[in-house]
């Protein structure tokens, strides 16, 4: 595969790199994305799940599928692209990865500095008392475990519809990325607000923008360069790339 000229000039000249990830980074790795083909929004509706009312609802039925998630991402692993986002820290001088994916696949692979904007499904909090709770018999529970502390409901630390995401990691996220020279979009369908302002608000601050996808996206317009593969192939091909410059 070739890639395009002006964009092979900027991976040797760039000093500092965003990657910014959604759920299709994670795709190769056997973890179901959220739209589009396989997407486990086609069979399920998110508003009966990813909400706290939803939770409220029905927190044993909310948990379960928590926890179905959880048990297909322990048994499975990061993938090529994933590793070689983290190899890339060899050759910039600063790597950010900006992720909306809660699977922890990025840190998993050995990437350094992960911002999480939509949390990591490993964790869980009192919804009472706001304590976490990090004992690991707790994401072997079938049904909504209760606050050793207080006796609330336990939940997942992720970012639920309707919720605000977590402002210090939100606010560096978005300094990090308007600092970017380059900057990567990949595996997202750049829907779902805030987030999806990021790689817009590092467009108009400067960056080089390359979208990694299989489909055409919401952004794909936008971008300078929009590149039409898998994340797990095209990331080690970039890598290739950069083992020639050194
Ligand atoms: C591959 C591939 C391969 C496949 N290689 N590619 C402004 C405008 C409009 C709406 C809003 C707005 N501001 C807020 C909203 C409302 C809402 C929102 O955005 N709604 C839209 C969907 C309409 N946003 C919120 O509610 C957010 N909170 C908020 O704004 O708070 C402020 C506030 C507070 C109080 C009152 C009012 C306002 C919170 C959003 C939280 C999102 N949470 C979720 C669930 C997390 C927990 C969990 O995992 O269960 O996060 S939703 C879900 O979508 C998840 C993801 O992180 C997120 C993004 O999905 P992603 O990663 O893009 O995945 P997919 O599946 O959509 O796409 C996969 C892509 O991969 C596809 O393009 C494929 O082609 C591609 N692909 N294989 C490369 N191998
Ligand atoms: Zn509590």
């Amino acid at each position: 595969m070739e890639f395009r000229k002006d964009f092979i000039e900027k991976l040797k000249t760039a000093k500092s790199v965003v990657f910014f990830t959604g759920a299709g980074m994670s795709a190769e790795s056997g973890i179901p994305t959220f739209r589009g083909e396989g997407g486990i929004w086609n069979k399920l509706n998110p508003e009966e799940l990813a909400n706290f009312s939803a939770f409220l609802k029905n927190p044993d039925m909310v948990w379960e599928w928590y926890q179905y998630r959880r048990n297909i991402i322990n048994q499975n692993q990061p993938n090529a692209g994933h590793y070689a986002i983290a190899e890339m820290e060899k050759y910039f001088n600063k790597v950010t990865v900006v992720t909306q994916n809660v699977d922890n696949l990025h840190t998993r692979a050995g990437s350094k500095k992960v911002l999480e904007l939509h949390g990591n499904i490993e964790r869980n909090f009192c919804v009472d008392c706001n304590k976490f709770d990090y004992s690991p018999e707790l994401n072997q529970s079938q049904k909504v475990p209760r606050c050793r502390h207080c006796g609330g409901l336990i939940r997942p630390d992720v970012v639920w519809f309707g919720e605000m995401l977590p402002q210090e990691i939100f606010a560096e996220a978005e300094s990090v990325s308007r600092k970017a020279d380059l900057f990567f979009v990949i595996g997202t369908s750049a829907v779902v607000y805030p987030a999806a302002y990021i790689p817009l608000n590092a467009k108009s601050s400067g960056a080089y923008i390359v979208e990694i996808n299989v489909d055409e996206t919401d952004i794909s317009e936008t971008v300078n360069y929009s590149i039409k593969g898998k994340a797990g192939e095209i990331l080690p091909k970039i890598l290739k790339l950069l083992d020639k410059k050194k």
